[in-house]
């Protein structure tokens, strides 16, 4: 029986670089959940009887959340809803299903990297028909709509069960609880040459994967241990639990810090690699070598061709701006299009659908390709498998060469994490209003080549976003890029990304300390960063 609930609306619903993210309590409210979802259907037309996806990473509230999610989609007309197993269902592989199966869009329920459980954050995010997160002008009418609902309607029936594999009907519409991992392990196969990354585990290569006992675990255990051969034990934290095992499930190399001692450590694995709550994200480390998601990014573009998904090449490559530059010079070199957009997967889906991006990446270890309209962790430790086999060379040496090849780019990202709101805007304000006379300012050996606030013109459908973050230009290329987090639940984060390009292979041994040091000294005067957060220092450096 449906039923129609009054309700009234909640202040600050308007879904950021991700989706709605909130401290968890928040979503605990009643009629919270309910009306941000009845608001995405009501900006939705012609879904009646369609398939709607619905999935998480398994945190704290998920189960309650899913249970809300599929009464609301049933009460409003949806026709078949498809659930991953336990609730389970990482962002790429909700993606996977959503095309798949001709899904008319998603619900994905994670905050992923941030921290999970009863005072960590929660999310909800919808995704569109072709597998991606909605784009702004979609995330922008939902708001509008959060801000006048009155009403929402919900199944009146009890919980449904998540667990057991199967068809449920309900007169005309149907529940199928689905096996997770079986799809995208298929996808998986179909893109990388198993046989090879098989023989490479069999000559002895050692992995560690960490899934941080969030979403990725099942896919890990069943495509590197069971699918690919890899020693058993090299998939930790392999249960997803609600609270992540207490940890951050972040897989920078401050929360992953242990996987990163474990790399650089004499006798360590080949590979060391992990990936966030919902499983988007992914962190490499060869041994002795840790790889920047950017030079990640430009490393995949320039070697996919190995890989049996990417034989005939790469048709463009994306990257969001505060991206290290690496993978220009990748696309300059064999030729394709390179597109900058605003940070968040939602800009890339536009250029993949479209066909003129083939591989997408982002700084904040997000690597991706048209395999889906999300970033991929496991895709990406894949990838990298298939081309450490099929070059037959460790991840230094690959890292190496391609610097020589292609130049440096010593790359960092600053965050000042839970600054004052305030203050924070301030300091963006502060600088916008600074740009015009920035050209031509010399700081000791760095003189400013040009500076602007980034707009990004959809080549596509025409759209305009602006005011996407502050770039500094440096006359010997450098560059430092200012901007503010639109995924934290806490205050304000400021992210300041700093690079400089260094072509001579005489001096691509520094550490990235020493490379940036002018820069990163530059970043906190030029925008006054103490004085308008009174942070005297970074919180996280990645
Ligand atoms: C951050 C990253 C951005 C990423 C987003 C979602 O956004 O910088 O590159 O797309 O998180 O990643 P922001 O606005 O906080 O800088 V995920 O893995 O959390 O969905
Ligand atoms: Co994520």
């Amino acid at each position: 029986m449906v039923e129609t609930v009054e309700t009234a609306p909640f202040e600050g619903q308007r879904p950021g670089t991700s989706g709605l993210r909130k401290k968890t309590p928040v979503f605990q409210q009643p009629h919270y959940v309910a009306n941000f979802v009845q608001s995405i259907f009501d900006c939705l037309e012609g879904y009646e009887g369609a398939t709607l996806v619905v999935g998480g990473d398994g945190r704290f509230f998920n189960r309650e959340a899913i249970q809300t999610v599929v009464k609301i989609a049933l009460a409003n007309g949806f026709g078949r809803v498809l659930i991953g197993q336990g609730g389970i269902l990482s962002t790429p592989a909700t993606s996977n299903v959503i095309r798949q199966y001709g899904a008319f869009g998603g619900i994905i329920l994670s905050a992923s990297h941030n921290p999970g459980g009863p005072h960590g954050d929660f999310g909800v995010k919808y995704n569109v028909a072709n597998g991606g997160p909605a784009p702004e002008k979609v995330t922008e009418a939902v708001f509008a709509r959060t801000k006048e609902i009155s009403s929402y309607r919900i199944l009146k029936a009890p919980d449904f069960d998540l667990d057991a594999l199967g068809t449920t009907r309900l007169g005309e519409q149907t529940i199928e609880i689905i096996d997770p991992v079986a799809d995208y392990a298929a996808l998986m196969r179909k893109l990388f040459d198993f046989e090879r990354i098989r023989a490479l585990f069999k000559s002895g290569f050692r992995l560690k994967f960490d899934a941080m006992s969030a979403v990725t675990g099942p896919y890990a255990s069943r495509i590197f241990e069971d699918m690919l051969g890899a020693q058993a034990g090299s998939v930790l934290n392999a249960t997803p639990l609600p609270d992540f095992g207490g940890h951050h499930p972040d897989p920078n190399l401050v929360h992953a810090k242990h996987l990163l001692d474990l790399a650089m450590s004499p006798d360590g694995p080949d590979l060391c690699a992990a990936s966030d709550g919902d499983g988007d994200r992914n962190l490499v480390i060869g041994r002795g070598r840790f790889v920047t998601p950017s030079d990640s990014l430009a490393i995949i573009a320039a070697n996919a061709h190995l890989a049996p998904g990417y034989a005939s090449g790469v048709k463009g490559i994306a990257r969001s701006m505060p991206t290290s530059r690496a993978a220009d010079k990748v696309a300059e070199k064999i030729g394709v299009a390179l597109y900058e957009t605003p940070t968040g997967w939602k800009f890339f889906g536009n250029l993949l659908d479209a066909g003129m991006a083939t591989i997408c990446g982002e700084e904040s270890a997000g690597a991706g390709s048209d395999h889906v309209r999300e970033k991929d962790g496991l895709w990406a430790v894949l990838m990298w498998l298939n081309i450490l086999a099929a070059r037959g060379e460790g991840v230094d040496a690959v890292v190496t060469k391609h610097w020589a090849e292609h130049g440096r780019n010593y790359y960092a990202r600053h965050d000042y994490e839970e600054v004052e709101a305030a203050g924070a805007d301030e300091l963006m304000q502060t600088l916008r209003d600074a740009l015009p006379g920035l050209k031509g300012e010399t700081f000791g050996a760095l003189r400013i080549a040009g500076a602007d606030d980034f707009a990004y013109h959809d080549p596509v459908d025409g759209s305009d976003s602006a005011r996407q973050g502050i770039r500094v230009h440096f006359e010997d290329g450098g560059r430092i890029v200012y901007r503010l987090s639109g995924t934290g639940t806490a205050g304000a984060t400021l992210r300041v990304y700093i690079e400089r390009y260094e072509p001579d292979p005489a001096r691509q041994q520094m550490t990235t300390q020493e490379a940036l040091a002018d820069l990163a000294r530059l970043s906190q005067e030029l925008a006054g960063i103490a004085r308008f957060t009174g942070r005297k220092a970074p919180s996280v450096v990645t």
